[in-house]
């Protein structure tokens, strides 16, 4: 066989196997990718990360979005707003507890203390999100934006995950 045959056979050969191995990791049904697709994001002295969305629910298709916010500044900050394209409304929330009955309040804004972290979390402070204008389902992503007194604003996108996937992961 002359070699130019055998360099294209090799080749095909490479591309083959490569493809194979790139179909086995991008299959659908690949449960952890190897390295995280949703980084800490970086907003003057403040950095997102953990943030997700929780799938959409009802008939009103509302939502909340959960992470964590900290501060290597030297004043506290704020996050004041929260905007979001695919939302009718974007809002910023606390859930309250007491005599086991759970209820929610909106505040104007959320305070980012200096050197310190502060987390949005399922049963707490959380981003609402009302009238989402189609159904978030896990291993969906959409877009935010995050505006702060000091830092300015961030946009970025967040992976939709279920509440249950991301209690079992919490180990609560
Ligand atoms: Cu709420």
């Amino acid at each position: 066989m002359r070699p130019i045959f055998l360099a294209v056979g090799a080749m095909v050969a490479t591309i083959s196997i490569g493809l194979g191995i790139f179909l086995l990791v991008n299959t659908p049904n690949a449960e952890m990718p190897p390295e995280n697709p949703y980084p800490p994001v970086y907003v003057g002295s403040l950095v997102i990360q953990d943030y997700w969305i929780a799938e959409s629910l009802g008939a009103q298709q509302t939502s909340a979005t959960y992470l964590t916010i900290a501060s290597s500044a030297a004043t506290d900050d704020r996050l004041t707003d929260v905007r979001a394209a695919f939302a009718g409304g974007a809002t910023l929330h606390r859930t309250i507890t007491e005599d086991g009955v759970s209820r929610m309040e909106r505040l104007t804004a959320v305070i980012i203390p200096a050197g310190s972290q502060v987390t949005l979390a399922p049963g707490g402070l959380h981003l609402m999100l009302t009238g989402v204008s189609a159904p978030l389902t896990t291993g969906g992503e959409a877009e935010l934006t995050l505006v702060f007194l000091e830092a300015g604003e961030i946009t970025f996108r967040l992976p939709v995950r279920s509440r249950m996937e991301m209690m079992d992961h919490s180990g609560r």
